[in-house]
């Protein structure tokens, strides 16, 4: 499908948010609970603790798609709360995108944390700080999650392809490789456990 300045509508062309709620403009939001994300930490037992106490609100995310189609962007605002699963920070998911050779393009706005990157074919990762006045570059063919190392709500901003989509089954089935823990109060990124690979 193609698109113009003509057939992009008047709200998706000049969108408000605040850095207090993920919400850009009046988009619908994504909630991901406590609850949602069983299976993405490695500490089974600490997580079941948690569920037991209570089901918080992990992160929201709301999106922009003006237009699909070759060439054209779409992007989306995620606030992610802190707080940990035993040692490991609070994170989102993660995913490929369905089309791997899409890239993104992630931009710190409040709060501190960082990209957990891993590369699909080596399996090589890397942790890249994601903070206010600054962007990270996530290439195509990237697993990729958020997690918060800080003690306030992260926000950021996640700019991609409209073609990119989201492919979740591949880090449901296999988590990522490593994790991301405080370790004397600093993040640092660990090979996961044996018994969970
Ligand atoms: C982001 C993510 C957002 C939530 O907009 O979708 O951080 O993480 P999960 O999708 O892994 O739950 C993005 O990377 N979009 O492509
Ligand atoms: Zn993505």
């Amino acid at each position: 499908m193609s698109s113009n300045l003509l057939t992009i509508a008047p709200a998706d062309l000049f969108v408000r948010y605040s850095l207090d709620s993920a919400r850009l403009g009046e988009r619908p939001m994504v909630e991901r609970r406590l609850a949602d994300l069983r299976g993405s930490f490695a500490d089974a037992a600490a997580y079941e603790a948690a569920l037991a106490r209570g089901n918080p609100i992990l992160y929201q995310v709301s999106a922009v798609e003006p237009a699909s189609g070759d060439g054209q962007l779409h992007y989306g605002l995620g606030m992610l709360q802190p707080g940990r699963i035993g040692d490991e920070y609070y994170l989102t998911k993660g995913h490929y995108h369905s089309h791997r050779p899409a890239a993104e393009l992630y931009v710190g706005l409040r709060g501190e944390g960082a990209m957990l990157l891993e590369d699909e074919a080596s399996g090589e990762s890397r942790l890249v700080p994601l903070l206010p006045n600054s962007a990270v570059y996530v290439p195509g063919h990237t697993a990729h999650r958020t997690v918060n190392t800080g003690t306030e709500p992260l926000v950021y901003l996640g700019i991609y392809p409209s073609n990119a989509g989201h492919d979740y089954a591949a880090i449901a089935e296999k988590n990522f490789r490593h994790l991301v823990v405080a370790r004397d109060g600093r993040p640092t990124l660990i090979p996961r456990p044996a018994a969970q690979l």
